[in-house]
């Protein structure tokens, strides 16, 4: 019987350690030290290559490096005595621990990376010069992913929008796309950020709500500031919800300018493709979760990594000629409140990335990470969008005090594998002992190094476009000012189901909205958008409906805005599988290893702790196991004698009404039928033996959910 690690496994007994009285190296990790006790499909332990010890030296030093011979007691007068100023140990250790947190992230600060690499497909040589976009070139990347606005200790699965920053160490320099999971912003212009944020953060005299947009000053401000409802009504879509940083689609936003060799240029949109399909929660498993697993997409990702199952995307452009207008097909495309629909403008594949390595230590790297829209190589440049340019701006200055000073370049995470001659110098942690005399340009003691690259290497380039001719103004341009079509398009690009799903997060919102007059001013916006959008939510209110102020065409639906449809592969799903008190081991080990070896994530549940068959560790016991946590239930043979404990019976219930499917062998179908479900049913199924549960859970897998059970009213 293979004897195959489980995540949350109760750990080895440790032999009995006493505290060694010689220096010794350092022992091996302390079973809590290796976290999840998940294999790849090889069995080899991704941690293995990175050492866990905390410390690799013998002896426990100051930092000054001098050996200590005591660090449990102060120095004091006597023994009871109070403590002396001079206890500089004490000091130190102290003073340290005073300054271990930094300032989080003023917004995303609420996040999880990972270490992976990209490889070109080659293709987008044509329209970029970026030696990383070229045919076969691998590139080690870092994906930090987050959520907007909550704070660093804030729950993962709050209705928001989600961050998705890469950082491309190409040998060029680095390349950061700092995008989100939706393809358009609240605002068109840098210098309403602080108004969103500020009216998205908790209020500013009791600071509550905790990372939520159901609140009034949200609605205050996108009901008052109408640009921002496209980019809205994605947050209330099952996109605000996702069920996992490695089933999200991520995207640029705005438009950037490619240069390609020759010189010439054109304007594109970056989008990132994931392997798995989008999938979201339902608002009720985003709320139980936000209380039964506050870190479950951190944990998802580390998980599914350490597992072997390494999310990946695919990256693509959508490319359009680099005209005077900069529109395509009507779009503004300077304007990031706007979106070109697919069916309009094919995203082209030009890459591949996978996460394949989890950080080994989330300060130094997911946390310290310092991603800028500036970091650009040549062949990519920006546009004048009017977001993007105060983005330019605020990356860098943010740093200044998050991380404490100009240098943070010098962070080993943020360092660029290209080499570095910047001729900056000094500043706060300033890691570097730079030499000569020299740091300027021109110079002739260094002999004139370094040299400027200029073209075409040298990034920065200044393409020639022609400014008209023009006068200072605070102003933006008319088109601009459609704020409802594309909210529009949006909707009637929905599936019913997901179409329910919108009226229903909106009538939960506004329901949390106490001022009248802004409810009912959100409630024109949905006139706006569409009559179905606007009567759903207003019923729910109990509010009239009001009539349209704008009148719209209705554009043609994009299928590609749609979550639904397709069909992807399990990889890092969680499967729980039920188990009786007199569950056959063999049985349930040969599933388990099944599922492990098609990807897939499986939890042993059973009624207590006790080892199933006196064998197989239990990770979750009826007490501990919540059905959020699952994609899918397994119901084992042996598992009909606990059919009707009320626990039970609740994880079946919520499973079958989440829309996830239930697979029974033996008469482990009698728990399902306890539950009052009929077998089968749409995605609930019972099979013969153990052996066909891993053959059948991908198919019931492939669209996420049983979207039949859903009845639409
Ligand atoms: Fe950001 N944004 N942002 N943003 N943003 C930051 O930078 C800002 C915007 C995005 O994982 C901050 O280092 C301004 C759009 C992501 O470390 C800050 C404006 C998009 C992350 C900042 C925008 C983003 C940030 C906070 C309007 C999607 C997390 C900490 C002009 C395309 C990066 C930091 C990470 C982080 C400013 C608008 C995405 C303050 C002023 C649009 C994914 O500099």
């Amino acid at each position: 019987m293979s004897d195959i690690p489980i995540p949350g496994a109760p750990a080895p007994e440790p032999p009995p350690v006493e505290e060694p009285t010689e220096p010794v190296p350092p022992p091996g990790p302390k079973p809590d030290q290796s976290a999840p006790q998940v294999r790849t499909p090889t069995g080899v332990r991704a941690h293995d290559d990175q050492g866990v010890n905390a410390q690799q030296g013998e002896w426990l030093t100051t930092s000054g490096g001098v050996r200590l011979r005591e660090t449990d007691k102060s120095l004091k007068a006597g023994e009871r005595g109070p403590t002396l100023l001079q206890d500089h140990h004490l000091r130190e250790k102290i003073t340290h621990f005073d300054h271990e947190r930094i300032p989080e992230r003023v917004v995303h600060a609420r996040g999880a990376g990972a270490h992976g690499t990209f490889v070109a497909y080659g293709g987008a040589e044509s329209v970029t010069s970026a030696g990383f976009l070229a045919e076969g070139r691998e590139t080690p990347v870092f994906v930090r992913f987050s959520t907007v606005l909550g704070s660093r200790g804030s729950a993962d699965t709050v209705r928001d929008t989600r961050g998705f920053a890469t950082k491309f160490y190409t040998d060029e320099g680095n390349f950061d796309l700092v995008g989100n999971n939706m393809p358009v912003f609240f605002i068109q212009d840098g210098i309403k950020f602080p108004d969103i944020i500020h009216a998205g953060k908790p209020h500013p005299d009791r600071e509550i709500p905790q990372a939520q947009s159901a609140h009034d000053t949200f609605w205050d401000f996108v009901s008052l500031h109408t640009e921002a409802q496209h980019h809205t009504i994605w947050n209330m879509s099952d996109r605000g919800l996702s069920r996992s940083y490695r089933m999200m689609e991520g995207f640029g936003v705005h438009t950037f300018r490619l240069v390609n060799a020759a010189g010439e240029t054109s304007l594109a949109k970056f989008h990132w493709k994931p392997k798995l399909g989008v999938h979201g929660l339902l608002w009720e498993e985003a709320q139980m979760l936000g209380g039964f697993d506050p870190d479950f997409h951190r944990r998802d990702l580390a998980d599914a990594i350490e597992a072997g199952a390494h999310p990946e995307w695919e990256l693509g452009i959508q490319v359009f000629p680099d005209t005077p207008e900069q529109t395509y097909a009507g779009i503004d495309l300077l304007d990031p409140t706007k979106l070109v629909p697919e069916e309009v403008a094919p995203v082209q594949k030009i890459g591949r990335m996978v996460l394949d390595r989890n950080p080994s230590n989330f300060f130094a790297e997911t946390e310290q990470i310092a991603f800028h829209v500036g970091n650009l190589v040549p062949g990519i440049d920006v546009t004048d969008d009017a977001l993007l340019q105060a983005r330019l701006f605020s990356y860098v200055d943010t740093q200044l005090t998050r991380l404490g000073g100009p240098n943070f370049n010098q962070i080993p995470v943020n360092r660029p594998h290209a080499p570095v001659n910047d001729m900056l110098r000094d500043g706060f942690h300033q890691d570097a002992v730079h030499r000569g005399v020299a740091p300027y340009h021109p110079n002739s003691l260094d002999a004139g190094c370094p040299f400027l690259a200029g073209d075409p290497q040298g990034a920065f380039r200044d393409n020639p476009v022609t400014v008209p001719e023009t006068v200072k103004q605070r102003a933006q341009s008319a088109s601009f000012d459609d704020h409802f079509s594309q909210a529009r398009l949006f909707w009637l690009s929905m599936t019913p189901v997901e179409k329910q799903h919108i009226i229903a997060a909106y009538s939960f919102e506004l329901g949390k909205v106490y001022e009248p007059a802004i409810r009912e001013r959100q409630l024109q916006c949905l006139a706006n958008i569409a009559a179905e959008l606007c009567g759903g939510v207003a019923a729910a209110l109990g509010l009239p409906a009001p009539s349209p102020t704008v009148e719209l065409a209705d554009p043609e639906p994009s299928p590609a805005l749609s979550m639904l449809g397709g069909s992807y592969p399990p990889d890092g799903r969680v499967v729980g599988i039920v188990a009786g008190p007199d569950s056959g081991a063999d049985q349930i080990d040969g599933v388990r290893t099944a599922l492990s070896g098609a990807g897939m994530t499986p939890l042993l549940i059973a009624p207590t702790g006790a080892p199933v068959g006196g064998e197989l560790a239990v990770q979750r016991t009826f007490a501990t196991a919540r059905s959020v946590e699952y994609d899918a239930l397994v119901l084992a043979d042996g598992a009909s004698a606990v059919a009707a404990d009320p626990q039970l019976l609740l994880l079946v219930e919520e499973i079958f009404r989440h829309g996830k499917a239930l697979l029974a062998w033996g008469d482990g179908a009698e728990a399902i039928a306890s539950a009052g479900i009929a077998v089968p049913a749409p995605g609930v199924k019972a099979v013969g033996s153990g052996a066909e549960v891993a053959a059948e859970l991908p198919d019931l897998l492939a669209a996420h959910r049983s979207w039949e059970r859903f009845a639409l009213s």
